[in-house]
Protein backbone atom coordinates (compact mmCIF):
# COMPACT_ATOMS: atom_id res chain seq x y z
CA UNK A 1 0.00 0.00 0.00
CA UNK A 2 1.50 3.40 -0.54
CA UNK A 3 1.66 5.58 2.71
CA UNK A 4 -0.68 8.11 3.20
CA UNK A 5 1.30 10.96 3.30
CA UNK A 6 3.10 9.99 -0.54
CA UNK A 7 -1.00 9.54 -1.86
CA UNK A 8 -1.41 12.86 -0.21
CA UNK A 9 1.46 14.52 -1.37
CA UNK A 10 0.92 13.24 -4.82
CA UNK A 11 -3.01 15.11 -4.92
CA UNK A 12 -1.50 18.07 -3.52
CA UNK A 13 1.14 18.22 -6.64
CA UNK A 14 -1.14 17.07 -9.12
CA UNK A 15 -1.50 19.82 -11.76
CA UNK A 16 -4.88 20.35 -14.03
CA UNK A 17 -5.00 23.02 -16.85
CA UNK A 18 -8.70 24.51 -17.37
CA UNK A 19 -9.82 25.58 -20.90
CA UNK A 20 -10.45 29.60 -21.80
CA UNK A 21 -13.05 28.66 -24.01
CA UNK A 22 -15.14 26.65 -21.22
CA UNK A 23 -15.52 29.98 -19.45
CA UNK A 24 -17.22 31.36 -22.79
CA UNK A 25 -20.63 30.65 -24.36
CA UNK A 26 -20.83 27.73 -25.79
CA UNK A 27 -24.01 25.17 -27.19
CA UNK A 28 -24.76 22.63 -30.31
CA UNK A 29 -24.71 23.01 -33.76
CA UNK A 30 -28.28 24.26 -33.27
CA UNK A 31 -27.77 26.86 -30.82
CA UNK A 32 -25.08 28.56 -28.94
CA UNK A 33 -26.63 29.22 -25.01
CA UNK A 34 -25.63 32.52 -23.39
CA UNK A 35 -25.44 32.45 -19.93
CA UNK A 36 -25.21 35.54 -17.42
CA UNK A 37 -21.82 36.91 -16.10
CA UNK A 38 -19.74 35.09 -18.99
CA UNK A 39 -16.62 36.70 -19.81
CA UNK A 40 -16.24 39.07 -22.61
CA UNK A 41 -12.74 38.84 -23.24
CA UNK A 42 -9.35 36.84 -22.26
CA UNK A 43 -8.72 39.31 -19.27
CA UNK A 44 -12.08 38.26 -18.05
CA UNK A 45 -11.51 34.52 -18.69
CA UNK A 46 -8.58 34.78 -17.18
CA UNK A 47 -10.08 36.09 -13.87
CA UNK A 48 -12.65 33.06 -13.75
CA UNK A 49 -10.25 30.59 -14.15
CA UNK A 50 -7.96 32.02 -11.14
CA UNK A 51 -11.27 31.28 -9.29
CA UNK A 52 -11.01 28.36 -9.83
CA UNK A 53 -7.22 27.83 -9.10
CA UNK A 54 -8.03 29.28 -6.18
CA UNK A 55 -10.72 27.23 -4.79
CA UNK A 56 -8.98 23.49 -6.02
CA UNK A 57 -5.37 24.87 -5.30
CA UNK A 58 -4.64 22.52 -8.64
CA UNK A 59 -5.81 23.81 -11.63
CA UNK A 60 -2.79 26.95 -12.19
CA UNK A 61 -3.36 27.03 -16.05
CA UNK A 62 -5.11 28.18 -18.02
CA UNK A 63 -5.48 27.23 -22.20
CA UNK A 64 -5.84 29.76 -24.58
CA UNK A 65 -7.91 29.54 -28.18
CA UNK A 66 -6.11 31.56 -30.65
CA UNK A 67 -7.72 33.82 -32.35
CA UNK A 68 -10.58 33.52 -29.85
CA UNK A 69 -8.01 34.80 -26.85
CA UNK A 70 -6.34 37.15 -29.48
CA UNK A 71 -5.07 40.27 -27.39
CA UNK A 72 -2.76 43.21 -28.72
CA UNK A 73 0.12 42.28 -26.02
CA UNK A 74 0.56 38.71 -25.14
CA UNK A 75 3.25 39.58 -22.66
CA UNK A 76 0.17 41.88 -20.69
CA UNK A 77 -1.88 38.71 -20.57
CA UNK A 78 0.50 36.63 -18.89
CA UNK A 79 1.27 39.26 -16.61
CA UNK A 80 -2.70 39.81 -16.00
CA UNK A 81 -2.44 35.84 -15.22
CA UNK A 82 0.55 35.90 -12.87
CA UNK A 83 -1.22 38.67 -11.30
CA UNK A 84 -4.18 36.93 -10.56
CA UNK A 85 -2.22 34.01 -9.54
CA UNK A 86 -2.30 31.60 -12.31
CA UNK A 87 -0.27 31.38 -16.00
CA UNK A 88 -0.69 30.76 -19.63
CA UNK A 89 -1.04 27.17 -20.53
CA UNK A 90 -1.47 25.54 -24.08
CA UNK A 91 -1.64 27.45 -26.89
CA UNK A 92 -4.63 26.05 -29.23
CA UNK A 93 -4.44 26.62 -32.74
CA UNK A 94 -7.45 27.19 -35.04
CA UNK A 95 -7.81 26.23 -38.40
CA UNK A 96 -10.90 24.95 -38.23
CA UNK A 97 -13.28 28.28 -38.75
CA UNK A 98 -12.59 30.81 -41.52
CA UNK A 99 -14.19 29.66 -45.08
CA UNK A 100 -11.13 28.98 -46.23
CA UNK A 101 -10.67 26.18 -44.88
CA UNK A 102 -13.69 24.45 -46.22
CA UNK A 103 -11.82 22.27 -47.80
CA UNK A 104 -9.19 21.27 -45.30
CA UNK A 105 -6.55 23.42 -43.43
CA UNK A 106 -2.65 22.36 -43.47
CA UNK A 107 -3.82 18.90 -46.34
CA UNK A 108 -5.90 21.64 -48.46
CA UNK A 109 -5.94 20.89 -52.05
CA UNK A 110 -4.81 24.31 -52.37
CA UNK A 111 -1.38 25.59 -51.68
CA UNK A 112 -2.35 29.15 -50.69
CA UNK A 113 -4.49 28.17 -48.12
CA UNK A 114 -2.01 25.59 -47.10
CA UNK A 115 0.06 28.39 -46.53
CA UNK A 116 -2.37 30.63 -44.96
CA UNK A 117 -2.92 27.62 -42.16
CA UNK A 118 0.57 27.01 -41.54
CA UNK A 119 1.21 30.76 -40.84
CA UNK A 120 -1.25 30.36 -38.45
CA UNK A 121 0.03 27.29 -36.85
CA UNK A 122 3.66 29.81 -36.69
CA UNK A 123 1.97 32.33 -35.72
CA UNK A 124 0.87 30.17 -32.69
CA UNK A 125 4.40 29.65 -32.39
CA UNK A 126 5.13 33.46 -31.99
CA UNK A 127 2.53 33.81 -29.05
CA UNK A 128 4.15 31.34 -27.25
CA UNK A 129 7.25 32.78 -27.26
CA UNK A 130 5.32 35.88 -25.84
CA UNK A 131 3.12 33.74 -23.39
CA UNK A 132 6.22 31.78 -22.10
CA UNK A 133 3.68 28.63 -23.22
CA UNK A 134 5.17 25.42 -23.52
CA UNK A 135 2.56 23.52 -25.67
CA UNK A 136 1.07 24.17 -28.77
CA UNK A 137 -2.10 22.21 -29.26
CA UNK A 138 -2.72 21.49 -32.97
CA UNK A 139 -6.40 19.43 -33.83
CA UNK A 140 -7.48 19.59 -37.21
CA UNK A 141 -10.79 19.30 -38.61
CA UNK A 142 -9.28 18.35 -41.98
CA UNK A 143 -10.60 15.58 -43.54
CA UNK A 144 -13.31 14.40 -46.01
CA UNK A 145 -17.09 14.05 -46.85
CA UNK A 146 -17.17 12.39 -49.83
CA UNK A 147 -14.99 8.85 -51.30
CA UNK A 148 -12.85 10.34 -54.29
CA UNK A 149 -13.51 13.70 -52.96
CA UNK A 150 -9.66 14.30 -52.68
CA UNK A 151 -6.31 11.67 -52.46
CA UNK A 152 -6.37 9.96 -48.54
CA UNK A 153 -2.64 9.74 -49.26
CA UNK A 154 -1.71 13.34 -50.77
CA UNK A 155 -3.39 14.56 -48.22
CA UNK A 156 -1.03 12.37 -45.42
CA UNK A 157 1.99 14.18 -47.09
CA UNK A 158 0.49 17.70 -47.26
CA UNK A 159 0.19 16.99 -43.26
CA UNK A 160 3.60 15.49 -42.73
CA UNK A 161 4.85 18.96 -44.47
CA UNK A 162 3.45 21.03 -42.60
CA UNK A 163 3.60 19.86 -39.27
CA UNK A 164 7.21 19.08 -40.47
CA UNK A 165 7.93 23.51 -40.70
CA UNK A 166 5.91 24.05 -37.85
CA UNK A 167 8.12 21.26 -35.41
CA UNK A 168 11.18 22.77 -36.69
CA UNK A 169 10.10 26.47 -35.45
CA UNK A 170 9.61 25.38 -31.62
CA UNK A 171 12.01 26.22 -29.88
CA UNK A 172 14.09 23.97 -27.17
CA UNK A 173 11.55 24.18 -24.34
CA UNK A 174 8.76 24.04 -26.68
CA UNK A 175 6.57 21.20 -27.52
CA UNK A 176 3.89 20.17 -29.81
CA UNK A 177 0.96 17.96 -28.81
CA UNK A 178 -1.24 16.36 -32.17
CA UNK A 179 -4.54 15.59 -31.15
CA UNK A 180 -6.78 13.41 -33.30
CA UNK A 181 -10.02 12.92 -33.56
CA UNK A 182 -12.80 9.61 -35.40
CA UNK A 183 -14.73 12.03 -36.92
CA UNK A 184 -16.29 15.55 -37.14
CA UNK A 185 -16.42 17.65 -38.84
CA UNK A 186 -15.46 15.59 -41.81
CA UNK A 187 -17.30 12.34 -42.00
CA UNK A 188 -15.89 10.11 -44.39
CA UNK A 189 -12.24 10.63 -43.78
CA UNK A 190 -10.09 12.14 -41.08
CA UNK A 191 -7.11 12.92 -41.87
CA UNK A 192 -5.91 12.97 -37.60
CA UNK A 193 -8.15 10.24 -36.90
CA UNK A 194 -6.62 8.06 -34.24
CA UNK A 195 -3.74 7.61 -32.04
CA UNK A 196 -1.92 5.17 -34.25
CA UNK A 197 -1.71 8.03 -37.07
CA UNK A 198 -1.38 11.03 -34.69
CA UNK A 199 1.55 8.01 -33.19
CA UNK A 200 3.18 7.83 -36.41
CA UNK A 201 3.52 11.43 -37.07
CA UNK A 202 5.09 12.64 -34.16
CA UNK A 203 7.63 9.16 -34.37
CA UNK A 204 8.33 11.07 -37.30
CA UNK A 205 8.78 14.74 -36.50
CA UNK A 206 11.17 14.12 -33.43
CA UNK A 207 10.84 14.23 -29.20
CA UNK A 208 9.20 17.27 -29.38
CA UNK A 209 6.02 16.21 -30.83
CA UNK A 210 3.58 14.25 -28.59
CA UNK A 211 -0.11 12.80 -28.64
CA UNK A 212 -2.89 14.77 -27.18
CA UNK A 213 -5.78 12.01 -25.84
CA UNK A 214 -9.11 14.04 -26.15
CA UNK A 215 -11.21 11.12 -24.37
CA UNK A 216 -14.12 11.85 -26.04
CA UNK A 217 -12.62 11.35 -29.72
CA UNK A 218 -13.01 7.24 -29.77
CA UNK A 219 -15.42 5.10 -31.35
CA UNK A 220 -18.15 4.20 -28.52
CA UNK A 221 -16.42 0.89 -26.69
CA UNK A 222 -12.96 2.11 -27.53
CA UNK A 223 -10.38 0.72 -24.54
CA UNK A 224 -8.67 4.40 -23.88
CA UNK A 225 -6.08 3.20 -21.31
CA UNK A 226 -4.86 0.69 -23.48
CA UNK A 227 -3.77 3.96 -26.01
CA UNK A 228 -2.44 5.53 -22.59
CA UNK A 229 -0.41 2.74 -21.86
CA UNK A 230 1.45 2.08 -25.05
CA UNK A 231 1.89 6.11 -25.50
CA UNK A 232 3.22 5.96 -21.80
CA UNK A 233 5.62 3.10 -23.05
CA UNK A 234 6.87 4.61 -26.35
CA UNK A 235 7.40 8.09 -24.39
CA UNK A 236 4.86 9.53 -26.77
CA UNK A 237 1.74 10.60 -24.38
CA UNK A 238 1.89 14.45 -23.86
CA UNK A 239 -1.40 15.20 -22.92
CA UNK A 240 -4.72 14.49 -22.18
CA UNK A 241 -7.88 16.85 -23.11
CA UNK A 242 -10.27 15.40 -20.46
CA UNK A 243 -14.00 14.99 -20.75
CA UNK A 244 -17.24 13.11 -20.66
CA UNK A 245 -18.72 11.49 -23.88
CA UNK A 246 -22.01 9.81 -24.42
CA UNK A 247 -22.78 9.30 -27.97
CA UNK A 248 -19.67 11.64 -29.77
CA UNK A 249 -17.73 14.66 -28.91
CA UNK A 250 -20.16 15.43 -26.20
CA UNK A 251 -17.59 17.86 -24.20
CA UNK A 252 -19.34 17.00 -20.73
CA UNK A 253 -17.91 17.25 -17.49
CA UNK A 254 -15.32 14.89 -17.23
CA UNK A 255 -15.96 11.59 -15.12
CA UNK A 256 -19.34 12.41 -15.51
CA UNK A 257 -20.50 9.66 -17.91
CA UNK A 258 -17.74 6.86 -16.82
CA UNK A 259 -16.20 8.11 -13.71
CA UNK A 260 -14.84 3.95 -14.33
CA UNK A 261 -12.94 4.70 -17.57
CA UNK A 262 -11.25 7.76 -15.69
CA UNK A 263 -10.20 5.58 -13.03
CA UNK A 264 -8.67 3.00 -15.53
CA UNK A 265 -6.70 6.13 -17.03
CA UNK A 266 -5.46 7.58 -14.18
CA UNK A 267 -4.43 3.94 -13.23
CA UNK A 268 -2.22 3.75 -16.12
CA UNK A 269 -0.60 7.14 -15.50
CA UNK A 270 -0.13 6.42 -11.30
CA UNK A 271 1.72 2.90 -12.65
CA UNK A 272 3.50 4.41 -14.97
CA UNK A 273 4.92 7.51 -12.31
CA UNK A 274 3.17 9.93 -14.90
CA UNK A 275 1.34 12.17 -12.54
CA UNK A 276 4.31 14.28 -11.18
CA UNK A 277 4.52 17.33 -13.54
CA UNK A 278 7.81 16.50 -13.93
CA UNK A 279 6.52 13.79 -16.05
CA UNK A 280 5.39 16.19 -18.39
CA UNK A 281 2.21 15.26 -19.12
CA UNK A 282 -0.73 17.91 -19.39
CA UNK A 283 -3.63 17.00 -17.44
CA UNK A 284 -6.06 19.67 -19.55
CA UNK A 285 -9.62 19.95 -19.49
CA UNK A 286 -11.50 20.26 -23.36
CA UNK A 287 -15.17 20.75 -21.84
CA UNK A 288 -18.35 23.07 -23.11
CA UNK A 289 -20.99 23.40 -20.49
CA UNK A 290 -23.60 24.59 -22.43
CA UNK A 291 -26.67 24.25 -20.17
CA UNK A 292 -24.76 24.12 -16.93
CA UNK A 293 -23.71 27.13 -14.78
CA UNK A 294 -19.79 27.13 -16.14
CA UNK A 295 -17.24 28.11 -13.07
CA UNK A 296 -19.35 25.15 -10.70
CA UNK A 297 -18.91 22.98 -13.52
CA UNK A 298 -15.33 23.31 -14.38
CA UNK A 299 -14.18 22.94 -10.19
CA UNK A 300 -16.57 19.81 -10.42
CA UNK A 301 -14.57 18.32 -13.45
CA UNK A 302 -11.04 19.39 -11.53
CA UNK A 303 -12.69 17.44 -8.37
CA UNK A 304 -13.85 14.14 -10.84
CA UNK A 305 -10.18 14.01 -11.82
CA UNK A 306 -8.86 14.28 -8.19
CA UNK A 307 -11.42 11.51 -6.96
CA UNK A 308 -10.36 8.95 -10.06
CA UNK A 309 -6.42 10.13 -9.44
CA UNK A 310 -6.89 9.64 -5.63
CA UNK A 311 -8.51 6.46 -6.37
CA UNK A 312 -5.86 4.91 -8.43
CA UNK A 313 -3.05 6.46 -5.60
CA UNK A 314 -4.76 3.90 -3.21
CA UNK A 315 -4.40 0.92 -5.12
CA UNK A 316 -2.36 -1.76 -3.47
CA UNK A 317 -0.13 -2.38 -6.17
CA UNK A 318 2.61 -4.98 -4.42
CA UNK A 319 -0.68 -7.17 -3.85
CA UNK A 320 -2.06 -6.27 -7.51
CA UNK A 321 1.51 -7.33 -8.95
CA UNK A 322 1.03 -10.83 -6.45
CA UNK A 323 -1.94 -11.18 -8.00
CA UNK A 324 -0.93 -10.90 -11.17
CA UNK A 325 2.59 -13.07 -10.88
CA UNK A 326 0.23 -16.16 -9.50
CA UNK A 327 -2.37 -15.39 -12.28
CA UNK A 328 -5.13 -14.78 -9.98
CA UNK A 329 -7.68 -13.00 -11.88
CA UNK A 330 -10.21 -12.33 -9.39
CA UNK A 331 -7.86 -10.93 -6.67
CA UNK A 332 -5.82 -8.87 -9.75
CA UNK A 333 -9.69 -7.24 -9.99
CA UNK A 334 -10.56 -7.45 -6.76
CA UNK A 335 -7.77 -5.17 -6.12
CA UNK A 336 -8.40 -2.01 -8.16
CA UNK A 337 -12.27 -2.72 -7.40
CA UNK A 338 -11.50 -2.65 -3.68
CA UNK A 339 -9.81 1.35 -4.96
CA UNK A 340 -12.31 2.19 -6.96
CA UNK A 341 -14.96 1.04 -4.57
CA UNK A 342 -13.17 3.53 -1.98
CA UNK A 343 -14.63 6.65 -0.79
CA UNK A 344 -11.89 9.15 -1.25
CA UNK A 345 -13.97 12.00 -0.60
CA UNK A 346 -13.10 12.24 3.23
CA UNK A 347 -9.16 12.08 1.65
CA UNK A 348 -9.59 14.90 -0.48
CA UNK A 349 -11.45 16.84 2.13
CA UNK A 350 -8.48 16.66 4.40
CA UNK A 351 -6.05 17.27 1.55
CA UNK A 352 -7.93 20.51 0.84
CA UNK A 353 -8.00 21.87 4.62
CA UNK A 354 -4.13 20.91 4.71
CA UNK A 355 -3.29 23.62 2.12
CA UNK A 356 -6.10 25.91 3.75
CA UNK A 357 -8.46 25.42 0.88
CA UNK A 358 -12.47 25.12 1.66
CA UNK A 359 -12.94 21.37 1.76
CA UNK A 360 -15.87 21.62 -0.67
CA UNK A 361 -14.81 24.44 -3.28
CA UNK A 362 -18.21 23.96 -5.25
CA UNK A 363 -19.83 25.19 -1.50
CA UNK A 364 -17.16 27.80 -1.28
CA UNK A 365 -18.04 28.95 -4.67
CA UNK A 366 -21.39 29.46 -4.51
CA UNK A 367 -21.10 31.24 -1.09
CA UNK A 368 -18.17 33.56 -2.50
CA UNK A 369 -20.62 35.79 -3.98
CA UNK A 370 -18.39 35.49 -6.90
CA UNK A 371 -21.50 34.48 -10.01
CA UNK A 372 -23.37 37.04 -8.41
CA UNK A 373 -21.05 39.95 -9.03
CA UNK A 374 -20.19 39.03 -12.25
CA UNK A 375 -23.60 38.64 -13.35
CA UNK A 376 -24.02 42.26 -12.09
CA UNK A 377 -20.27 43.57 -13.16
CA UNK A 378 -20.49 42.04 -16.80
CA UNK A 379 -23.25 43.86 -17.99
CA UNK A 380 -23.01 45.19 -21.99
CA UNK A 381 -20.38 44.38 -24.68
CA UNK A 382 -20.04 41.18 -26.25
CA UNK A 383 -19.71 38.08 -24.40
CA UNK A 384 -17.32 35.70 -25.56
CA UNK A 385 -18.00 32.17 -26.84
CA UNK A 386 -17.10 30.13 -30.28
CA UNK A 387 -15.56 32.61 -32.86
CA UNK A 388 -15.07 35.82 -30.65
C1 LIG B 1 -11.99 19.55 -31.15
O1 LIG B 1 -12.86 18.72 -31.31
C2 LIG B 1 -10.97 19.44 -30.19
O2 LIG B 1 -11.34 18.69 -29.08
C3 LIG B 1 -9.96 20.52 -29.90
O3 LIG B 1 -9.25 20.24 -28.75
C4 LIG B 1 -10.33 21.95 -30.00
O4 LIG B 1 -9.22 22.66 -30.38
C5 LIG B 1 -10.84 22.53 -28.71
O5 LIG B 1 -12.09 21.98 -28.45
C6 LIG B 1 -10.96 24.03 -28.77
O6 LIG B 1 -11.78 24.40 -29.82
ZN1 LIG C 1 -9.85 18.40 -27.57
Amino acid sequence: MPSTSEVRAALAGQRIETPSWAYANSGTRFKVFPQPGVPRDPWEKIADAAVVHRLTGVAPTVALHIPWDEVEDFGKLASHAEEHGVSLGAINSNVFQDEDFKLGSVTNPDARIRRKAVDHLLKCVDIMDATGSRDLKLWFSDGTNYPGQDSIRARQDRLAEALREVYDRLGPDQRMLLEYKLFEPAFYTTDVPDWGTSYAHCVELGEKATVCIDTGHHAPGTNIEFIVAFLLRANKLGAFDFNSRFYADDDLMVGAADPFQLFRIMHEIVSADALRPEAGIAFMLDQCHNIEAKIPAIIRSVLNVQEATAKALIIDAEALAEAQRSGDVLAANAVLMDAYSTDVRPLLREVRADAGLDPDPVAAYRASGYQERIEADRVGGTQAGWGA
